[in-house]
């Protein structure tokens, strides 16, 4: 397929923006007052409720699982859907629930009709995380919380994806008695900000040198919603067939599709990673083309990985969900020039539903 002669102006600047704009989000979170109060109601509310669609869905999923690892609360994650539709599926008569509706564009009609039944059928203390200001989201929820810094011209989420989520991450760990996520922030900046050019022009390299048929993204615990969002990317930047499985439950039958023209992409996590890098191995040699997204990762990962990217960072596992993140989109852009589209206008996509 020839490559397009399209360069997306969008796209690539602002996926590659990220180390920047995840320090220029972290001083609007510190300078805004509803922050207080939302570390407040961290501190006292006993089960917390993340909600999103798309994209703002499987940011809700990340979050949830953060948010447990960190303070040792329950929280769970729906897409706004299930909340309109099965409303008992989410078991909202609990008084000791605290909601979060996260939404880049806070104007997803969804997300906007799931914050008013929050808050005011269910009469549930309600966050918006969004990165637009005055939106139909802020009005339906009690406190909002905007990141505009992280807004973005492209279609798909990519900055503002993973700064909504390192601003939950940071709320999340202020909670926290032994995880410390601020250690790591400026550690994590820095590391990425010095490499993500030398990864995209890896993975372009990557994508260049090869023919797929299919992608599969992979991985456990709270890098699973990562899986999912990268599986997301590639769909709706690249127009590509792509799964999502935890590592293990690959082998469970769908590593029958692995072949010489399927991309699988690992996200090791740290407390798995022994038994995640083992199925690695399993699946290089089954033919599959390999991705190992790591930190500091043994020797027989590169082994096993066609492109490793280490992020090679001394900083917290919790810390390491949104840079992971990176060379997913990457690889999502670089095969959507390779096809020749455009990424930044996606076939079929509007950056927000909006329904009658
Ligand atoms: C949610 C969303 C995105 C998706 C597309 C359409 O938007 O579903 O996740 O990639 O842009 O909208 P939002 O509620 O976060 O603005």
């Amino acid at each position: 397929m020839p490559a397009s002669s399209h360069r997306s102006p969008h796209t690539l600047t602002e996926i590659l923006s990220q180390p920047q704009v995840w320090r220029e989000a972290q001083r609007e979170l510190e300078s805004n007052p509803a922050v207080r109060a939302v570390i407040t109601a961290a501190a006292s509310q006993k089960e917390w409720l993340f909600v999103g669609c798309g994209s703002s869905f499987y940011l809700a999923e990340a979050a949830a699982a953060a948010w447990m690892l960190f303070t040792g609360r329950r929280a769970r994650a729906v897409p706004a859907s299930e909340l309109l539709l099965f409303p008992h599926l989410t078991q909202l008569d609990s008084q000791e629930l605290h909601a979060v509706v996260i939404s880049r564009s806070g104007r997803t009609s969804e997300a906007v009709r799931a914050a008013e039944l929050l808050s005011k059928k269910h009469n549930l203390p309600t966050i918006a995380l969004t990165c637009a200001h005055d939106s139909d989201l802020s009005k339906a929820c009690n406190i909002t919380i905007v990141l505009s810094s992280a807004d973005e011209e492209s279609m798909v989420m990519t900055r503002s994806f993973t700064s909504m989520l390192t601003a939950l991450l940071h709320l999340a760990s202020s909670q926290a008695t032994s995880l410390s996520l601020s250690a790591s922030f400026e550690t994590i900046c820095s590391a990425v900000s010095s490499q993500i050019h030398s990864w995209s022009q890896q993975v372009q390299s990557f994508v260049a040198s090869r023919e797929f048929a299919d992608y599969i993204f992979l991985a456990q615990g709270p890098f699973y919603p990562i899986a999912r969002e990268a599986a997301l990317k590639i769909t709706e930047m690249s127009g590509s067939y792509a799964q999502a499985y935890h590592t293990m439950e690959f082998r469970h039958g769908p590593k029958s599709i692995v072949g010489p023209q399927t991309c699988l992409m690992f996200f090791l996590s740290e407390s798995g990673r022994d038994a995640e890098s083992e199925v690695l191995a399993e699946m290089k040699q089954l033919g599959g083309e390999t991705i190992a997204v790591c930190n500091r990762a043994a020797e027989s990962v590169g082994r096993s990985a066609d492109l490793l990217v280490d992020l090679n960072a001394h900083a917290a596992e919790l810390a390491l969900l949104a840079p992971f993140l990176v060379p997913a989109q990457l690889l999502a852009y670089h095969t959507s020039v390779k096809k020749g589209l455009n990424p930044d206008a996606p076939k079929n996509l509007t950056r927000v539903v909006v329904l009658d």
